[in-house]
């Protein structure tokens, strides 16, 4: 079965004012769609197009660049928009909550930090929160559209991504244009913490 774009958990008008409509529906329908595409043309007729996206990335290193980042365009895309939602933001809770506490020192040096992996990825890119292999918690950033679930070097850190950023300019150029770091600094409002703390609990 071929990959497929996943629906928008939200209205394209839910994230407003800190993620616009418009940016909203050209990202989803037409950047993700195109990952999409480009990768399931990527992936026709290979063993890879009966493989989930994640043991694809998993081996990435195996496959051609265009399944490199259509499969981690698609990866990354489908986990972004579940890790956003409108009435969000604040903090986490639970183990999740301790968890930050304890590898970071508190919740406003986590973000402190993510901020600035995600201000400071020359270029396109994405900042994540990851658990590692140890089951500590990481903040990193990747080029392109590599995660951290990839077998190659690019990643600062290897692991389960529970939290990502997309830091591309076609994330937030309409509403922010060169301002990434008011972009990043939005992004808080609309986390979508419950479920960031769900993936930590698979992922722990
Ligand atoms: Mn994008």
């Amino acid at each position: 079965m071929a990959f497929e774009l996943p629906a928008l958990p939200y209205a394209p008008t839910a994230l407003e004012p800190h993620i616009d409509a418009k940016t909203m529906e050209i990202h989803h329908g037409k950047h993700h769609q195109a990952y999409v595409t480009n990768l399931n043309n990527a992936v026709a007729g290979t063993d890879a197009e009966k493989m989930s996206i994640e043991d694809i990335c998993k081996g990435i290193s195996k496959y051609p660049a265009a399944v490199r980042n259509n499969g981690g365009g698609h990866y990354n895309h489908s986990l972004f928009w579940t890790l956003m939602a409108p009435n969000a933001g604040g903090a986490p809770s639970g183990d999740l909550a301790a968890a930050i506490d304890n590898s970071f020192g508190s919740l406003d040096e986590f973000k402190k930090q993510f901020a600035n992996a995600a201000a400071t990825r020359f270029g396109s890119g994405w900042a994540w929160l990851c658990v590692k292999e140890d089951k500590s918690l990481a903040v990193c950033s990747t080029p392109n559209q590599d995660n951290p679930l990839m077998d190659v070097d690019t990643a600062g850190c290897k692991g389960t991504p529970i939290l990502a950023l997309d830091v591309w300019e076609h994330a937030y150029y309409l509403n922010y244009q060169n301002r990434r770091p008011d972009y990043v600094g939005a992004f808080w409002n609309v986390v979508n913490w419950k479920k960031v703390e769900e993936l930590y609990a698979k992922a722990k």
